[in-house]
């Protein structure tokens, strides 16, 4: 007797190469946002050797712009990766499963895309939520399954190139059988698609992008809340430093002419006033007024050499972001201060109380806190 299995009947234009093709264009730019926007998020934050002093200063919101890009297109991505698989999944159903050497490489390649791209997702936006629930360290393997998607995209739009041409030419061919008009459905899933887009970017957005701030609905952090209507990440008790007594208090700058100031030697230099937003790799982020002493001025006074590099060391004793580093362009920018007030008051601990170093176009984890040391280097 033989046993008959009929796969699923999937009619209908909403499973058709066309849906498929028009949902991917639009996954396929928010991957493409994500993936740049990502690189340059991880050369700000690990500088590749000499890379470090071409790492530019300017414009002040460019990490901010390219972080919430970054954040927004992945939030973006997720309504439309949902579609693009509902879309498809039939094709789990087409038999025979496997029918080549080739047939069964560009199923991997979509097997390592669809596993990939789920958990670029997922893991980047629990992080937006500061929510780690696995073993490994979220920002290497985050970046290597970057490049490990961004190969199967690449692949898989140039195993797909036939279907894709014949979508953008609009022409209908037989072997591939795309309708030559739109109908209503599928007009409808698009729209519906797009409004979700449009929904969860909306919602939030805000976070990152402040005159949109009162549609927050979803975002992990609103920016008005913390100490200072300033957002915290990571609070001085959860640092471990708690507050500092200004007696004990102590800037050391070390470099050809090292040197050693109090608090009170800190208020006596010259303090300038600057408008510099914190733009955390989370998504989050907001503009404040800061004052204190510029870190050239500094430098200076140690005779440090024009193309100096600099480490910028908190007194918080463990954690990955106790130590920063600095190309010279951030360290000579007159923006770039070691900040003791923050919108008029001084800081507060949860701040890096007395001091914190704050500059233009830099990511959000290398705005050290708890400053006690800047030493330069070369
Ligand atoms: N010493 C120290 N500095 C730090 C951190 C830290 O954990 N320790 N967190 C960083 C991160 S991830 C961000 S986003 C900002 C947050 O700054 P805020 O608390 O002033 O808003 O501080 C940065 N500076
Ligand atoms: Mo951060």
């Amino acid at each position: 007797m033989k046993l008959h299995v009929s796969p699923p009947a999937f009619r209908g234009r909403l499973h058709d190469p066309r849906t498929a093709t028009s949902i991917g264009r639009w996954l396929g730019a928010a991957f493409a946002v994500c993936f740049v926007t990502g690189l340059i998020s991880h050369f700000m934050q690990h500088p590749p050797g000499s890379l470090a002093d071409d790492i530019p200063s300017r414009p002040v919101w460019g990490y901010r712009l390219s972080q919430g890009l970054h954040v927004a297109s992945g939030i973006a991505a997720v309504p439309l990766l949902l579609a693009k698989l509902w879309t498809v999944y039939p094709h789990l159903f087409a038999r025979p499963p496997l029918r080549s050497v080739k047939h069964a490489l560009e199923r991997l390649s979509v097997a390592v895309l669809v596993a990939g791209a789920l958990f670029e997702l997922s893991t980047g936006l629990l992080n937006t939520a500061q929510w780690y629930p696995w073993p490994f360290s979220f920002v290497p393997v985050h970046y290597a399954v970057a490049w490990l998607v961004v190969g199967a995209l690449v692949l898989h739009v140039a195993v797909k190139a036939p279907e894709i041409r014949a979508h953008w030419t609009r022409r209908s061919s037989g072997t591939l059988a795309l309708p030559a008009q739109d109908g209503p459905d599928r007009r409808s899933l698009l729209a519906s698609v797009g409004a979700a887009v449009a929904a969860v970017t909306l919602t939030t957005v805000g976070q990152s992008f402040t005159p949109l701030k009162d549609l927050l609905l979803f975002a992990p952090r609103d920016p008005d809340k913390g100490p200072q209507s300033l957002p915290v990440n990571r609070t001085a008790a959860a640092a471990g430093v708690g507050r500092i007594a200004d007696e004990a208090y102590r800037l050391v700058v070390a470099g050809p002419r090292s040197y050693t100031l109090t608090l009170d030697d800190l208020r006596a230099l010259p303090q300038h006033e600057v408008e510099l937003p914190i733009a955390c790799v989370e998504g989050w982020s907001k503009s404040a007024r800061w004052s204190g002493v510029r870190v050239v001025d500094l430098l200076e006074r140690a005779s440090a050499p024009a193309h100096a590099r600099v480490r910028v060391v908190s007194l918080q004793l463990r954690g990955g972001y106790r130590v920063s580093e600095m190309g010279h362009r951030h360290a000579r920018d007159p923006l770039t201060l070691l900040a003791l007030r923050l919108n008029g008051e001084e800081l507060h601990p949860d701040h890096g109380y007395p001091a914190r170093l704050i500059a233009p176009d830099r990511p959000g984890v290398l705005q050290t806190k708890w400053v006690g040391r800047l030493e330069v280097t070369s």
